[in-house]
């Protein structure tokens, strides 16, 4: 399944820095650790897990190209599970170079990216949710990303996954007995057993299904959109949250005309945030383009923040762009309240008919942290403690389990169709199956490809 070489890769970011790793795993890590290393005892006398001074040097020319720290780590308790060395050098791409070429001129191939993690994998050492975890940890954006990632490196996940696997293949193997050896004295089992069993393991995995939207807001960030007539203050609204004059703000109705995002963080939770342009009916060949992308922004966006100007009022197209909404999650803004007086938001906030709204300035500041709790609140019922509890963050995982539990629930209209037992098994070894390609338990090689290939050079 793969091939026992050697294998190195430069393991910190491109670029300068104060200083660089260099990784080398496999058979011929030492070997080539032993050419290419002086340091103040023979290499062979090094102890494991040890961090060591001393020079890289080129075997052959006598050259020297840098002062190092090599750390030796033998197996079987590294990351690999195989023999490790990793070297840190000065920073420098040059010096970094240099090093990775005399490794492979010394026998080392070049790492694929993911191929450290790959082998720690298909050594034993993680499984294959836990190998992505890793990618997570390394793309994480916010503090809560990083603890749901890391949860799920601990295993969390896992666990939960194996077990409702086990219990599905324990209970196969029940009904094979049952079906296959009824002379055998074993309790027999029955429709209603199976029935009751598969119900209990579907309701956990519906359960995990269910944090997987909240698993992806932590990972992915919410996507939000900000809409409405021209010349509300979208542009002022996202210039304000990102703290950035990104977008172009002039009381020139029609201003945007192109979708304009940035990325912000609140309270944890990271958000894309699109402006859009205002909308309304248009002979203008550009605003008809840029009016078209903002409804195709509302149809993919997670929260819609709608903007309605306090000193226009609402009329017809503000009703238009709410009948249009649906059911999409909605925040609405009562915007420019500095320009009018109680009476005239009180107005709008009747036509608005019991919806929730914020009153805002964007040109004042006023409102702005309400918006910022609001958001918070639609998507975070409460405090977010990740640690507790697990969170699937991978859409890869949500679609597994998603078939397991259709596969379970197959199997249970079978048994209410009084099928027999053995028709039932194959959609319970479906669920299985499908569990399985989680963990790692039975998932093809294209599969692991597609995983692996994710990772950065170096990990
Ligand atoms: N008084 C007042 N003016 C505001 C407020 N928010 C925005 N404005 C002004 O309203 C005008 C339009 O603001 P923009 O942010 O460009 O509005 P927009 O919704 O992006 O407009 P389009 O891109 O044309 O759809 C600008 O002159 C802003 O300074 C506010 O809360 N109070
Ligand atoms: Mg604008």
């Amino acid at each position: 399944m793969y091939k026992e070489d050697t294998i190195a890769a430069i393991s910190t970011p491109h670029g300068a820095g104060g200083v660089g790793i260099i990784r080398i795993s496999g058979d011929k890590a030492f070997e080539i650790a032993e050419r290419i290393f002086r340091g103040k005892k023979d290499f062979k006398l090094i102890r494991s897990h040890t961090i060591n001074y001393g020079k890289i040097v080129n075997p052959e020319s006598g050259a020297v190209l840098d002062e190092v720290l090599l750390s030796k780590m033998e197996k079987p308790k590294t990351f690999t599970r195989e023999d490790v060395v990793e070297i840190n050098c000065h920073g420098g791409m040059v010096v970094l170079k240099n090093i990775l070429e005399l490794c492979i001129k010394e026998g080392a191939r070049l790492a694929e990216p993911g191929e450290f993690t790959k082998r720690a994998f298909l050594n034993g050492r993680i499984d294959l949710s836990q190998a992505e975890a890793v990618i997570d940890l390394i793309n994480s954006k916010t503090n809560e990303s990083s603890k749901a990632a890391i949860s799920q490196l601990e295993g969390k996940l896992s666990r939960k996954i194996k077990d409702a696997r086990s219990k599905l293949i324990e209970l196969l193997a029940h009904i094979e007995v049952t079906v296959d050896y009824p002379e055998h004295d074993i309790e027999e089992i029955t429709g209603n057993m199976v029935y009751e069993e598969i119900g209990k393991i579907k309701e956990k995995l519906c359960d995990i299904v269910k944090s997987f939207e909240r698993g992806r807001i932590i990972r992915e960030g919410i996507d939000a959109v900000i809409i409405g007539k021209p010349n509300v203050g979208k542009s002022s609204l996202l210039n304000e949250l990102s703290g950035k004059s990104k977008a172009i703000v002039t009381d020139i109705p029609g201003t945007t005309r192109d979708i304009i995002e940035e990325y912000i963080n609140i309270n944890g939770i990271p958000l894309r945030i699109i402006d859009t342009a205002g909308i309304r009916e248009t002979e203008d060949v550009v605003e008809k383009i840029g009016v078209e992308k903002t409804h195709r922004a509302i149809d993919e966006a997670d929260l819609v923040i709608m903007m309605i100007d306090a000193k226009r009022g609402m009329d017809e197209d503000d009703n238009r762009i709410l009948t249009m909404l649906g059911d999409k999650k909605l925040i609405i803004l009562i915007n420019k309240i500095d320009l009018v007086d109680e009476k005239q938001i009180n107005e709008i906030e009747s036509l608005l008919k019991g919806r929730k709204c914020i009153r805002t300035s964007v040109k004042e500041g006023t409102g702005i942290s309400e918006l910022e709790n609001a958001i918070t609140e639609l998507f975070v019922q409460g405090e977010v403690s990740v640690n507790e509890e697990i969170l699937l963050t991978n859409i890869r995982h949500k679609n597994l389990i998603d078939m397991a539990i259709s596969s379970i629930e197959k199997a249970m209209e079978s048994i209410d169709g009084s099928m027999p037992l053995d028709l039932v098994s194959i959609d319970i070894t479906d669920a299985a199956d499908y569990l399985g390609q989680i963990t790692g338990e039975s998932v093809s090689e294209d599969v692991m490809h597609e995983i692996f290939s994710k990772f950065c050079l170096g990990k």
